[in-house]
């Protein structure tokens, strides 16, 4: 299907790359989809930690209604953010890891970052009782992980800041209220902690009812960025439509992902500084509209600010491949 309506577009500050950084034909195991990919710079490499949707293909999804056999999450690394990607030979984490918790279904959607020389990644965590947002420390070679925080359901989209602010650790994250705000009104809320694990002094950041283009949800997307003008952050946005049908290869998808961006105060982000009331990234490239698994979807994970200002911006395109994006940090902040 191509572009859904109302057409949104893409800043034209915006520069994405026509074709992805990273298909599931790039990775050496099986591999359906791979996306909603985290990067960052470390030890001299682009590492990314993706996800990779397994165990089934278009035609058997669409005539035999063959699901995913499982989840992980996979680490790649280059030498320049962009091609010759190389690839640990297995994941760092498998839905289908016979030592995993019995009460973990998956973990999936990983951001990446390094503090104080230290790597996490925050997850979402499937479990039998409920979506869990979770924080893992990862060893130094990213070959292995350990959970050291896991919040109560239903929480996901969890991002943390790359360094503390007023002495803590702080993340922004996504509750999902169903009970309380009815379906899917879900906004943007910030949290700290002293030690990576418990975390507290919880407040709302951004409602979903702030941001223009979104009629159904908002979310985290990727680290914010440090400026001298406050932290730069990318939200994720979705509009929903129930004319909207078959949209990929589900019989029907009639979400669409978009990515905005705010300012947020440098002492505390919690204070939104200026919300730019369109839509950053939109969906308009043939891979993100009219080809992949759910179409309309662009779900960035991970942005990097290069020396020279110019920043990247990673996201999966259709839920199928990782795709990236650039702009310059001044564009970006003109905005705002
Ligand atoms: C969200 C998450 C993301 C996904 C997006 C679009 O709820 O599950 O992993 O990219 O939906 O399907």
């Amino acid at each position: 299907m191509p572009a859904v309506t109302p057409i949104l577009k893409t800043h034209p500050c915006i520069k994405k790359r026509p074709a992805p950084v990273v298909t599931a034909a790039d990775l050496p195991y099986p591999c359906s989809l791979v996306f909603n990919a985290g990067v960052i710079k470390y030890r001299g490499e682009y590492v990314m930690v993706f996800r990779n949707d397994y165990g089934t293909d278009q035609t058997a999804y669409e005539t035999e209604n063959k699901k995913f056999a499982g989840t992980s999450v996979g680490v790649a690394r280059s030498k320049n953010g962009i091609d010759g990607w190389v690839f640990d030979p297995v994941p760092l984490m498998d839905s289908n890891d016979p030592a995993k918790d019995p009460e973990m279904r998956r973990l999936y959607d990983p951001r990446v970052i390094e503090i104080e020389g230290k790597l996490y990644l925050c997850l979402a965590m499937d479990t039998r009782h409920g979506i869990r947002g979770c924080i893992a420390e990862l060893s130094e070679d990213l070959r292995s992980y350990k959970i050291i925080s896991a919040s109560v359901p239903e929480n996901r989209n969890m991002v943390l800041f790359p360094e503390r602010i007023g002495g803590e650790f702080v993340r922004l994250e996504r509750p999902m209220p169903v009970y309380s705000r009815g379906r899917d009104r879900f906004d943007i809320w910030l949290s700290r902690s002293p030690d990576m694990v418990y975390w507290g002094r919880s407040e709302l950041v951004l409602g979903v009812e702030d941001v223009p283009f979104a009629n159904d949800k908002i979310g985290p997307t990727a680290s914010p960025i440090k400026t001298e003008r406050g932290w730069l952050t990318l939200i994720h946005a979705v509009d929903k439509d129930e004319s909207r049908g078959k949209n990929g290869w589900e019989k029907s998808w009639k979400k669409r992902y978009t990515a905005g961006l705010m300012l947020l105060d440098l002492n505390d982000p919690s204070k939104v500084l200026s919300v730019y009331n369109e839509p950053l990234i939109a969906p308009d490239l043939p891979v993100e509209t009219d080809e992949g698994f759910r179409q309309n979807v662009i779900f960035p994970c991970g942005m990097l600010l290069e020396d020279s200002g110019e920043v990247k911006i990673y996201y999966g395109a259709s839920d199928t491949c990782v795709c990236l994006a650039t702009a310059d940090v001044n564009d970006l902040l003109a905005l705002l």
